[in-house]
């Protein structure tokens, strides 16, 4: 519990600071379709249905801190075109263990390419539904990257850009369903990267059930 309280303390406090130093082009879209309304199709207002053919296809995922649960799917799953077909199917998500604070994963896309949207998808009836995470990435070509650092690590200082910052909760805390997130850039482009590092939060802590069902990841190519 200790831990946890810290690590959302901590979490907080990066949130608040990041405010200041996020990339101010990079654009977040959100969307959500209410219990009601979602369905397998993962259809949304303003935010593109998940690809098959994306970049992120192809890509090797690692994880680099926190722990998967075990009723849930590996990290594959996030790229696997493959999308859950209901509601509560934690078989056909991945997500950190229960009771844990989350845990950061990094996509090795093979080759540096310039990225035009990143795509992230989740469905869950109650709060792991929803998506919080900080989004970094690298081109894996200075001296000093570490490819896989740890919470304690300075990003920064160790290759990785801040992309953005992603907090789809709602201020009323009804928060089941379905969400897409965009996250894409004006000038059509989020910059050039091999690799991306997620860095994943709860969404509450007020029982053991926090961590987000996530579905699917895109990387979306500039054309
Ligand atoms: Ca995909």
């Amino acid at each position: 519990m200790q831990t946890k309280l810290f690590h959302l303390a901590y979490t907080i406090a990066a949130l608040f600071m990041l405010g200041f130093t996020a990339h101010a082009q990079v654009s977040v879209t959100t969307d959500h379709n209410p219990n009601a309304t979602a369905t397998r199709a993962f259809k949304f207002k303003n935010v593109p249905s998940p690809s098959r053919d994306d970049a992120a296809a192809k890509a090797k995922l690692l994880l680099i801190e926190g722990e998967a649960d075990a009723n849930g799917a590996d990290l594959n799953v996030l790229t696997d075109g493959a999308l859950p077909s209901e509601e509560d199917q934690p078989a056909a998500n991945f997500f950190w263990n229960a009771g844990t604070g989350g845990g950061r994963f990094q996509m090795d896309l093979g080759s540096i390419i310039e990225i035009a949207q990143v795509n992230t998808y989740s469905w869950h009836p109650n709060t792991r539904g929803p998506q919080v995470y900080r989004l970094w990435g690298s081109d894996g070509a200075s001296s000093n990257f570490n490819p896989a650092p740890k919470t304690n690590v300075d990003l920064a200082a160790s290759g990785w850009k801040l992309i953005t910052v992603v907090d789809t909760r709602s201020k009323e805390g009804d928060d089941g369903g379905q969400f897409g997130v965009s996250i894409t850039d004006p000038r059509g482009s989020l910059g050039k990267f091999r690799y991306l590092l997620f860095d994943c939060y709860v969404t509450e802590t007020a029982d053991e059930f926090g961590n987000t069902f996530y579905s699917e990841i895109d990387v979306i190519a500039k054309r």
